[in-house]
């Protein structure tokens, strides 16, 4: 009897699997199409983690599930191999990026591979290849052809660790989400893309497409769609004029001062003389705060008066105007009418300050805000508002509109949270942005033929303190002409940030190497939309979010024929260290996947082990016995079919014992992976092994269905397990690959524990019997009376009058 051995089975399938070709995607094939997609990986100096490993084993397993039902999968790889992981490992361990790549990808490559993963590698590649980025320059000069993509001189996140500037989603509670420095502000001329003009577009389309509500409302939270009013105050003695963004003009009664920003435009000229020293160190102070220092809502609010004063238009009331940390110069206008009778942060200020406090519902004084600070205004009726006093909040809040739009002192405005992407990195290593500027023409598009604009080979490419590229060093690189009027001109040096290239990799596994277009539009018309997409949480409101952005701008520029990128998303949960704590290289907690597979376990027992591990959205954390189970599992399954194929006994009585564990399961097992409950299914797999054990105990192969079922256990078990699977199977006599058979199916009829002996008559004379599972319904039972030969011969031809049916005894065709 042969042992099992998952490394002289493993790498032996593997081999023969990509001989084969067997999970090659076919162009234009007539079978429906099916998309999985996995996020591909950066390929890290630090190999595949488990992380990935979940990832990818849950969209293999997607895949060959799909496979088996007969459609064309696609289940593609490939690297996303700019940015800044792959420049600091490269500085680090003193090679260049390029090598640096190579080396992580080759490793990657081998990695992937021995997980036996059903990847189409024909049409694998990394976005840091000349022939990758030549189009994501081109699709990005598509943009700027447009306008949406223009440069700005702006205060940006700069990241002083890794010398970069950062968008506004890379930023995570004030810090870098690479390196968790804390980030600061640097004004830099930059590039953005317009993604705000995306803004409802982003929203809308998520009702199109299957996401999670978290992964959608997260997305909906970030783009923060307010709807509001921009109310403009006059300033006493004074032509200027102060704009308010409130989301609350029904409280313009209850305004008791305004607030700037300390970096708004009109401090400085507002400021009386006298006021002047105490602004300006509290601006110094600001200044040194970070955004979410600022807006922390248990922070005591602070202030300064700047002595001068605004006018209500709606009473004409005076107002003091302040300056406060807690307003945002990036958002609305910068500036907020302070209502501390009806909002939290405001009250907070005027109880400091002891500014006057007017709330103008008909709320219970401020007893809301002494408990809990919040309180529901829409619940309440006007007062303190004159006229509107004693209205419904909705009514009054409409005819509060109506009267300051007739006042000229305002007018609805929508403001999103969500700012413009800025698109520039000072990094050697990313794709250069293919902008020539021109001291006549200002910044002009390389022109098609000249793309890709390549990296330029350097010696140095460590980034600059400056907030200036490494490659503006590169003076022959550089120094270039204008494609317009031919006259000295510089090129850009700026690069892309790593979500560039991520932006559209997935159009690209359509028509990987196609070099006269960025993919054959009649290979995006087969392939359409992504019919499934895996990937991590974190990336909802970035990677996520800018493809789609990328997608909806493509479909208007009649690039793509589908409006949304990936009809459905799904987020994986978190693999932590066993003792619940994040896995890190500094706490020396990494588990390291090729270490299990190499420790003689294998790799199909650690894809069962991180499938069965929790479901499949959950965080959760690792155990390290769990390989050891289900390598158990694989090694019973093992034996099972060895001791069949020596087994001697005649096959004879039909088991409805075995036909029911067998359908039971293939209808779990079917119904969970359908709904990605792999853990379950895997549960169901293991009781399916435990019964045949059982009845084995009892009729030692005899019952005529063992073959089927045990056939039918390793199609069941493929997808999880794609060696073992394979290599039982073929033992059992198969000659083609187990993962192109097809999905057994289940017959209910035979997992219902009783059966009864229906009679069937035909004018009240007996004509036959079925066997069917009690308490089926007439439908069921007259079909299956068709379906016995004997009786279909009496009634072929017939036309029935009339059917008598008598629950669990008998049915009488009267003809
Ligand atoms: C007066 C008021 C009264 C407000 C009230 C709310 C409730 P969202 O929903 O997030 O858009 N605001 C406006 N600009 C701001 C800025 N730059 N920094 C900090 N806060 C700002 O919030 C809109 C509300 O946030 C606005 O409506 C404004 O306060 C404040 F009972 O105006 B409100």
């Amino acid at each position: 009897m042969q042992r099992y051995n998952p490394k002289e089975i493993e790498p032996k399938w593997q081999e023969a699997w990509t001989t084969d070709q067997l999970y090659k995607a076919v162009d234009f094939d007539a079978r429906q199409k099916y998309i999985m997609l996995t996020e591909f990986p950066y390929p890290s100096g630090a190999g595949l983690h488990l992380g990935h490993i979940r990832e990818y084993t849950y969209g293999d397993i997607l895949a060959r599930f799909k496979r088996m039902h007969n459609l064309n999968v696609l289940y593609p790889m490939g690297y996303d191999a700019f940015g800044l992981p792959t420049e600091n490992y490269a500085i680090k361990n003193k090679i260049s990026p390029q090598q640096a790549t190579d080396e992580n990808i080759a490793n990657f490559r081998r990695e992937l591979e021995s997980l036996g993963y059903g990847f189409d590698w024909t049409r694998s590649f990394r976005t840091s290849d000349p022939e990758y980025y030549k189009w994501t320059q081109w699709l990005f000069l598509q943009f700027f052809k447009e306008g949406l993509a223009y440069q700005d001189e702006i205060a940006i996140n700069w990241c002083p660790y890794c010398r970069t500037g950062l968008s506004n989603e890379e930023v995570i509670n004030g810090r870098h989400e690479r390196c968790d420095t804390l980030v600061e502000k640097k004004t830099l001329k930059q590039w953005l893309l317009k993604i705000t003009a995306y803004a409802d577009r982003l929203i809308d389309g998520l009702k199109d497409v299957d996401y999670p509500s978290r992964i959608a409302d997260q997305q909906i939270n970030w783009i923060g769609r307010s709807d509001g009013v921009d109310v403009t105050f006059k300033i006493e003695n004074s032509d200027k004029t102060i704009t308010a963004f409130t989301t609350a003009h029904d409280t313009i009664y209850g305004v008791t001062f305004m607030v700037l920003a300390p970096e708004h435009t009109l401090v400085k000229e507002i400021t009386t003389p006298e006021h002047k020293a105490h602004v300006n160190s509290y601006i110094k102070v600001a200044q040194s705060k970070t955004e979410i220092e600022r807006q922390d809502e248990g922070k005591e609010k602070t202030g300064v008066f700047t002595g001068a004063y605004a006018i209500n238009p709606i009473n004409n009331e005076k107002i003091p105007i302040w300056i406060a940390d807690y307003v945002l110069a990036s958002y609305g206008t910068g500036a907020v009418m302070g209502v501390p009778g009806e909002d939290a942060r405001d009250y907070e200020f005027a109880q400091k300050y002891e500014l006057p406090i007017i709330y103008t519902t008909e709320q219970q004084e401020f007893v809301n805000y002494q408990t809990e600070l919040k309180h529901n205004r829409k619940k309440y009726k006007l007062a303190n508002s004159e006229e509107f006093n004693g209205l419904d909040f909705k009514v009054g809040r409409q005819k509060i509109l109506e009267k300051i739009i007739e006042l000229k002192a305002g007018q609805s405005k929508v403001q999103y949270k969500l700012h413009d992407w800025i698109f520039s990195r000072q990094h050697y290593w990313g794709e250069p942005i293919p902008i020539i500027h021109c001291q006549d023409h200002g910044a002009v598009a390389v022109p098609e033929d000249q793309l890709p604009v390549k990296l330029p080979d350097v010696e140095q490419y460590e980034p600059t303190a400056t907030g200036e590229s490494p490659l503006a060093a590169i003076t022959e690189w550089v120094n270039t002409t204008c494609p317009i009027c031919g006259k000295p001109a510089q090129r850009e040096t700026d690069t892309m940030p790593n979500w560039a290239g991520s932006s559209w990799y997935y159009l690209r596994y359509y028509d990987a190497h196609n070099d006269s277009v960025f993919a054959d539009r009649k290979k995006l018309d087969y392939w359409g939309a992504v019919d499934m997409y895996l990937g991590g949480m974190e990336h909802t409101t970035l990677h996520l979010l800018y493809s789609r952005f990328w997608h909806q701008f493509f479909y208007d520029q009649g690039l793509v024929p589908t409006p949304e990128p990936y009809a459905a998303r799904r987020g994986q949960g978190i693999i932590l260290a066993a003792d619940n704590t994040k896995m890190s290289k500094s706490k020396g907690n990494v588990v390291n996947p090729s270490d299990i597979i190499d420790s003689g376990y294998g790799a199909d027992a650690l894809r069962l082990a991180i499938s069965f591990l929790a479901p499949y959205d959950q965080t959760t954390p690792w155990s390290p016995e769990s390989v050891a189970g289900t390598h158990r599992l694989l090694q019973r399954v093992w034996t099972l079919v060895q001791e069949f194929q020596t087994q001697t006994a005649e096959p004879k009585d039909s088991s409805p014992q075995l036909n029911r564990i067998m359908h039971r399961t293939i209808k779990k097992v079917s119904s969970d992976l359908d709904r990605m409950n792999f853990n379950t299914a895997i549960a169901a797999l293991m009781e399916c092994v435990n019964e045949l054990y059982h009845v084995k105990a009892k009729d030692n192969y005899a019952a005529k269905e063992w073959s089927w079922s045990l056939k039918t256990l390793l199609q069941l078990l493929a997808p999880f397990a794609p060696h073992i699977a394979e290599e039982l199977w073929h033992q059992l006599g198969q000659t083609e690959s187990i993962h192109i058979s097809l999905w057994p199916a289940y017959e209910e009829q035979y997992i219902v524990e009783n059966t009864v002996t229906i009679i069937i008559q035909v004018n009240g004379k007996l004509r036959g019997e079925i066997s069917i599972a009690s308490g089926a319904d007439q439908a069921a039972v007259e079909k299956a009376a068709w379906d016995n030969k004997k009786v279909a011969g009496y009634l072929e031809g017939q036309t029935i009058r009339k059917t008598i049916y008598v629950p669990n005894k008998l049915v009488n065709f009267v003809v």
